[in-house]
């Protein structure tokens, strides 16, 4: 792959968006690698993933708006469903992604942000939806996803003024879950990765399916789904052995002892 790379290491994989002099603007190249990139992520071995951009200026600074000047309206379609498709793939993907954003995340880059279950930023970060100023509307998911998490009066907001705002910001309205220096960014995405990691990974991919899915229904409905889920983790290795080894720790502290999960 020419933009993107994928390292997995220790239970983590880790996404870098490697077209650093666009500032890694998302290109259908970059969009086609990304997606090659989440596929190859072998689900067995590897429990959570870091999506990152390459540099230190930015994390992804929107899609390309070379290519989209020419677009026609298909064409302009067409990109925004191979954005959609992408976005949707990671928001459900079955682990967690974490996107540690190191600099500009305008545009697509903000919206690629969102579709990630995490997000951990530098304090050099600027979050942005620059899209009505170039006469489109935020198309990769920014006008649904933005509004999920920081609420609709803010999100309507950063949207209709194209304004962009800083890392403090971002954090006090809850775009982003913490703010770290520069040089630390990856070094404290890469620690919670491990601790998402370190817990079973049935139990954890079942939160994220229960979380995403539930907020798509009513209450009632998410009840279900949360239900089955939480069944679902019953009768396996890790559900008896964090629950032996909770019991064994109230025998005898002693006997306290770090769970391998099997994820099995
Ligand atoms: N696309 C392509 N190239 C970009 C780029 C982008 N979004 N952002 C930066 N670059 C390139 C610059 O052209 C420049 O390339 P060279 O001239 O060196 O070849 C290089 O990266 C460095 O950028 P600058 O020289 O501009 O660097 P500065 O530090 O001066 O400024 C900046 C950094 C981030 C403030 C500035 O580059 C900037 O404003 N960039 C554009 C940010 C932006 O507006 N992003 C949002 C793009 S719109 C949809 C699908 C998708 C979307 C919408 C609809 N559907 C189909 C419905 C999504 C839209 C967007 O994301």
């Amino acid at each position: 792959m020419e933009y993107v790379i994928y390292e997995a290491k220790d239970m983590v994989g880790v996404i870098t968006i490697n077209r650093e002099k666009a500032l890694n603007a998302l290109n259908s190249q970059v969009l086609d690698e990304l997606n090659e990139a989440f596929d190859a992520v072998d689900l067995n071995t590897v429990r959570c993933v870091v999506l990152t951009g390459a540099g230190d200026k930015s994390f992804v600074a929107g899609a390309d708006i070379g290519e989209m000047s020419t677009l026609t309206k298909a064409e302009g379609e067409a990109f925004g469903k191979k954005g959609n498709d992408l976005f949707l793939k990671i928001e459900k993907f079955p682990i967690p992604v974490i996107a540690a954003i190191n600099g500009f995340a305008l545009g697509g880059g903000c919206e690629i942000s969102m579709s990630c279950d995490i997000r951990l930023a530098s304090d050099n970060a600027v979050f942005g939806q620059p899209e009505v100023g170039l006469g489109i509307t935020p198309g990769f998911g920014g006008t649904q996803r933005l509004a999920r998490i920081v609420g609709i009066g803010m999100a309507k907001q950063m949207i209709y003024t194209a304004r962009n705002i800083k890392a403090d910001e971002a954090l006090r309205i809850g775009l982003v879950n913490a703010v770290y220096p520069q040089a630390e960014l990856m070094e404290q995405a890469l620690k919670m990765a491990q601790t998402i990691a370190g817990n079973a990974p049935i139990a954890v991919r079942n939160c994220k399916k229960a979380i995403n899915e539930g907020l798509q229904v009513s209450i009632d409905e998410g009840a279900v789904i949360e239900e089955k889920l939480f069944g679902d983790c019953f009768e396996s290795y890790d559900q008896k052995e964090g629950m032996a080894n909770f019991l064994r720790k109230k025998d005898d502290p002693a006997k306290v002892k770090h769970v391998a999960f099997k994820n099995a």
